[in-house]
């Protein structure tokens, strides 16, 4: 067992990571992108244990896959027995139980009361491809929209759908045709002010849709409930709820990427829930796996069944290990209630961070929901001025300090919090503590 505690042993990295960082360097393409030097050699829970044996309190979940913790029993147990049982045969030759049976969990856990049927992958990318392929092949349309501030993925059609250049898609053209991008509905930056943001980002859309792609060749609607490495951005209220009724109106699948907000994350099994909108597919991978590589689509079931027989499919996708492994992770979710917690930890996280806003005006937004809040960063003029300097001097500080924070945003300049919804509520404060001590240190 690994005490739930923040320990530090040697300077930061020690000598053991330090040596593995020159290591990398050799050998490791210099394009792969990195946080800190931080090895780790254990986790369990909210605790990395570095090579050195330092004890850091994990607020990024390895960008939001670890939600029901580190090394959770159950998962490990499942992974343990499948992989003693069998490790592969491949679901497209050889069928197994676990796939069928996550299947069955996604679609109870999943929004909508209708039939469902789903098609598992191997990442959040390739769930988004295989959303914006079933949708095509359902409408026979071929235009996406997607939003400023989306991400997506890595690979050449989800480059496309991301919306930021640097670092994602630098150098790595021409992307994939037929995306086209529309104003998201960030309150906190409408030019007319939040109140207006939801109608006025919506009839925009709306607009650009009909003047400039046309309905009748509009395949899908991809939206993230909550936009993630664009900072967080949680759209105006009211504003999905426009999307879905313009979706059915006009024959558009309506996709909500949960990869980043799902399974528990928010405070309720997926962030689109919070607004009462259904959509007709929805992308899930990271927490799903419970660190397990897994990702799934999963929808209408005259949607999902719509592209040829063969059209979907991959050597790995759904590997037994990965299907125990999300089983047991959403058990755990479950029987532990970890949407409960999320919520807890999201009124924690809350009450702390409007204390830091009253101390340090630079926090210009607090946003989020449950576990997956962020600050925004920004100059104390009024001009609301990204201040990407400040996060990343503020998220170094916490490094140096034991506290892995994770920084987002178009501009660079959001905060992320992303503990497993198992973190003990003293470590959230320890972590709030350390928050405090770098935004101090940073601001001097
Ligand atoms: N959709 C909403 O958040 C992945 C990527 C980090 P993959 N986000 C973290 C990085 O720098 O690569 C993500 C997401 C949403 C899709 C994805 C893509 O998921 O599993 O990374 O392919």
């Amino acid at each position: 067992m690994i005490e739930q505690r923040r320990i530090l042993r040697t300077a930061l990295p020690g000598p053991k990571s330090a040596a593995l960082a020159q290591r990398r360097v050799a050998t490791v393409s210099g394009a792969v992108s990195g946080g800190n030097d931080l090895y780790i050699e254990a986790a369990q829970g909210a605790i990395l244990v570095d090579a050195d044996g330092n004890q850091h309190i994990d607020f990024g979940s390895g960008i939001g896959v670890a939600s029901v913790g580190h090394s959770d029993p159950r998962v490990v147990e499942a992974v343990t027995k499948q992989a003693a049982s069998y490790g592969h045969t491949c679901f497209m030759v050889s069928p197994y139980a676990g796939y069928v049976e996550l299947c069955e969990e996604l679609a109870k856990r999943t929004p909508g009361d209708f039939e469902k049927r789903s098609a598992l992958f191997n990442t959040g990318a390739e769930a988004v491809e295989n959303a914006v392929k079933v949708a095509r092949a359902y409408t026979g349309r071929q235009a996406v929209i997607v939003f400023d501030h989306a991400y997506h993925g890595r690979t050449n059609l989800t480059m496309a759908m991301t919306a930021k250049v640097q670092p994602y898609k630098d150098g790595f053209g021409p992307f994939a045709p037929e995306i086209y991008r529309m104003p998201m509905a960030y309150a906190y930056r409408w030019p007319t002010g939040p109140e207006n943001c939801a109608a006025e980002a919506f009839a925009e859309f709306a607009s650009l849709a009909h003047l400039q792609v046309g309905e009748n060749h509009i395949a899908a609607v991809v939206v993230e409930p909550i936009q993630g490495e664009g900072g967080f951005i949680v759209p105006a209220p009211g504003f999905l709820k426009m999307l879905r009724e313009w979706c059915t109106e006009h024959g558009v699948v309506l996709v909500a990427d949960e990869v980043q907000s799902g399974f528990c994350r928010t405070g309720k099994w997926f962030a689109i829930e919070h607004e009462n909108v259904v959509p007709d597919l929805v992308t899930t991978a990271k927490a799903l796996g419970g660190g397990l590589p897994i990702a799934a689509v999963t929808g209408r079931a005259d949607i999902m069944d719509s592209p040829v027989f063969g059209g979907l499919g991959g050597t790995f996708g759904g590997n037994p290990l990965s299907c125990a492994a999300a089983l047991a992770a959403i058990e755990t979710m479950e029987v532990e209630d970890l949407a409960g917690r999320a919520t807890q930890i999201g009124e924690l996280l809350t009450e702390r961070l409007t204390a830091l806003a009253a101390k340090y005006p630079q926090i210009g937004e607090i946003r989020g929901r449950g576990a997956m809040m962020a600050i925004e960063m920004v100059a104390t003029d009024g001009s609301k001025a990204p201040d990407a300097a400040l996060t990343k001097a503020v998220v170094a500080g916490c490094g140096r300090r034991g506290v892995l924070m994770l920084s987002c945003g178009s501009y660079g300049n959001v905060i992320r919090m992303l503990p497993p919804l198992v973190t003990e509520m003293a470590l959230i404060n320890d972590a709030m503590d350390v928050l405090d001590e770098a935004f101090a240190e940073a601001i001097g």
